[in-house]
């Protein structure tokens, strides 16, 4: 199979909400494909009329790399059909086996043009935010290596972002955690994502600048999950909640 069919069997797999199998049980496949087949998978989304709407980190937290198995950091898109509103209703039915988890997201107020660090936040970023990632393997199983996975645009199947907060709030070092149906399933440090959040942006602001892809002024950039996801087929409630950052609810149907 080449980089564009197994792209179009992504994509389907996807629309259709059918688990497909993993590439790596066809062929190999090398890191560099595993992005261009994203790329690809993202085009054609795009022609069906989504629009690119930011980015997202995963495997940020060991939290997250124990719970896959995997190694390293990946980088995958996010378009508007992910886009939830806080306390709007997700039909899980356009899924094939969701999880949830939470996050801190970046809404961009400057395109970015160079490797972010501390001290560029209060030019770059317009505000943070408290988010639930819904994510969704494409592969049987929910079972995929670091190269399915990236293909896979790394799991990306929904976002739900929280009210704005000014770059002055603290998020480092804050307890942010995961309830179903009212109860605490997982709860982490906010420093469990690359030692402290904000070095998501210069980890995420450096992937994007060496794979020649523009983050511009209005993106959203989701940190990466600091505890693991959990199921949430045959759930009603999922929140979010994070001190300093409030809650983030989606009901699920
Ligand atoms: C890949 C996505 C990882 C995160 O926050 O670490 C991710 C997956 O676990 O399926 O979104
Ligand atoms: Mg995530």
């Amino acid at each position: 199979m080449n980089l564009n069919s197994i792209a179009h069997k992504l994509h389907k797999a996807a629309a259709q909400a059918r688990p497909t199998t993993q590439i790596s049980s066809d062929r190999s496949i090398n890191l560099d494909e595993s992005y261009a087949i994203q790329s690809i998978v993202l085009s054609e989304r795009y022609l069906e009329g989504n629009k690119l709407t930011g980015f997202k980190l995963g495997f940020t937290s060991r939290a997250k790399m124990e719970q896959m198995g995997v190694e390293d950091m990946i980088w995958g898109r996010l378009t508007t059909d992910m886009e939830y509103l806080n306390d709007q209703v997700v039909h899980v039915d356009r899924f094939i086996h969701p999880r949830a988890e939470p996050e801190i997201a970046f809404t961009v107020k400057k395109d970015i043009d160079k490797i972010l660090s501390e001290d560029d936040i209060e030019e770059y970023i317009e505000s943070y935010h408290l988010a639930v990632e819904i994510i969704d393997s494409r592969y049987e199983n929910f079972k995929f290596s670091l190269a399915d996975v990236i293909a896979d645009n790394c799991s990306s199947a929904g976002y739900c972002i929280g009210d704005p907060y000014p770059t002055t709030t603290n998020i480092k070092n804050i307890e942010m955690s995961l309830s179903i149906d009212g109860k605490l399933v997982h709860s982490g440090n906010s420093n469990n994502i690359l030692g402290n959040p904000l070095e998501s942006l210069e980890a995420m602001s450096r992937l994007a600048l060496s794979h020649g892809q523009s983050i511009k002024a209005g993106h959203i950039i989701l940190a990466g999950a600091a505890t693991p996801a959990v199921h949430i087929k045959g759930t009603t409630n999922v929140s979010a909640q994070a001190a300093g950052l409030g809650q983030v609810n989606i009901r699920v149907q």
